[in-house]
């Protein structure tokens, strides 16, 4: 018995010096330890002795029996290991004494506006909202209060998908979603609608110095009981003079959007050319930036929020022309051109 004993011991240490992965160290817990192992079938046996050979015997193959658990537990951790090695070893490996004076990445320009123009309105106590770029029909133009063959569809004619989505042609497209959202609150608890939304949105139209076939637009919208023109007014001065730090001429002028009654364009003086005109504002000395208006009673209702109730302002901040004015960047496109030596040169603090 004893050298049954011993000679388990060393069949034990021959496979497990042979495992090569957890699945083989499984097999040898099974073929010693298991209901029908060899530790065990040798435990069983010891019924079979006389009361003498139990007690020496036991011992010893209780010794072997905790031998054996013990050294299968430490080659386990052993193949982790060197699984986890293998692993490590595999990836992109980095030189961490590379000199920290590489050039570092830095904020495109948009991403700047987009950030000031959040933390501001946040300020105000509006939440920041994401929505996505691919929209339904519903989503950009019916809720919107623009129905099929509805003329306003012209000016902003995307891309679309073969299962009759579209690519988002304005970040309204996100009221109606907003309005339901939130609606429950206002209407239950009285806490006012007030959220910004900004997104990459597209437009099948020909370039130019001041349009993009993909630019950014952040939309914004506040509903609440008495909400007016003077709110909505307030609201675009203070954005704009957080956003600038100086004084900026801006007119607003009547504008006709379905989703909105009344409606405006908000523009301001063309900061490249001071206002005497150039290609970056098309020669007129004035860049359209910010049309907005008051929530149309139809766009309301078909967010679940009553317009005899409430009234509301959303407006539509252009933000890639807001990034080119803040940044005296004169041509749009140079925006999207991937070009890291004019986009790198813009900070937060400029
Ligand atoms: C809209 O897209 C409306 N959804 C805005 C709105 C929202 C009105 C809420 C009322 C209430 P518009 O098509 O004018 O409107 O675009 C809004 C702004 O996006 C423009 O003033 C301009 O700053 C910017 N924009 C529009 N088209 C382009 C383009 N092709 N390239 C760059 N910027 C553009």
């Amino acid at each position: 018995m004893d050298e049954k004993i011993i000679d388990l011991q060393n069949e034990l240490k021959t496979k497990l010096l042979k495992a090569t992965d957890l699945m083989d160290l499984d097999k040898i817990r099974v073929a010693f330890l298991g209901k029908k192992g060899s530790i065990t079938a040798l435990l069983k046996g010891m019924k079979d002795l006389s009361a003498d050979e139990r007690k020496s015997l036991g011992a010893e193959i209780n010794r072997l029996k905790s031998y054996a658990a013990q050294k299968i537990e430490e080659r386990i951790s052993e193949l982790k290991e060197k699984e986890i090695e293998k692993e490590i070893s595999a990836m992109p490996q980095f030189d961490i004494s590379t000199p920290a004076d590489m050039e570092r990445g830095s904020y495109h320009p948009i991403t700047l506006v987009q950030r000031q123009c959040e933390t501001i309105f946040r300020s105000m106590g509006f939440t920041v909202e994401d929505y996505s770029e691919i929209v339904t029909d519903y989503e950009c133009f019916e809720s919107l209060n623009i129905p099929k063959h509805h003329p306003a569809r012209d000016m902003q004619d995307t891309y679309y998908l073969e299962n009759g989505q579209l690519l988002k042609s304005q970040t309204s497209a996100a009221q109606n979603a907003i309005l339901k959202k939130y609606g429950k609150n206002l209407i239950e608890n009285g806490v006012p609608i007030k959220a910004i939304f900004p997104g990459r949105c597209f437009r099948n139209e020909a370039t130019d110095a001041c349009h993009e076939n993909t630019f950014f637009q952040m939309e914004g919208v506040m509903v609440d009981r008495d909400i007016s023109i003077s709110n909505l007014i307030f609201f675009m001065k203070t954005m704009l003079s957080e956003v600038f730090q100086k004084d900026i001429k801006v007119r607003l002028r009547p504008g006709f959007f379905p989703f909105v009654e009344p409606g405006f364009e908000l523009d301001i003086s063309c900061l490249i050319c001071g206002g005497t005109g150039c290609a970056s504002c098309k020669h007129s000395g004035w860049l359209e930036l910010c049309p907005c208006g008051m929530i149309h009673p139809n766009v309301l209702k078909e967010g679940g929020v009553d317009p005899d109730k409430y009234t509301g302002f959303a407006f539509g901040l252009g933000l890639t022309r807001l990034a080119m004015m803040k940044y005296g960047i004169k041509d749009i496109r140079d925006l999207n051109s991937g070009n890291l030596k004019s986009l790198s040169q813009f900070t937060d603090d400029e």
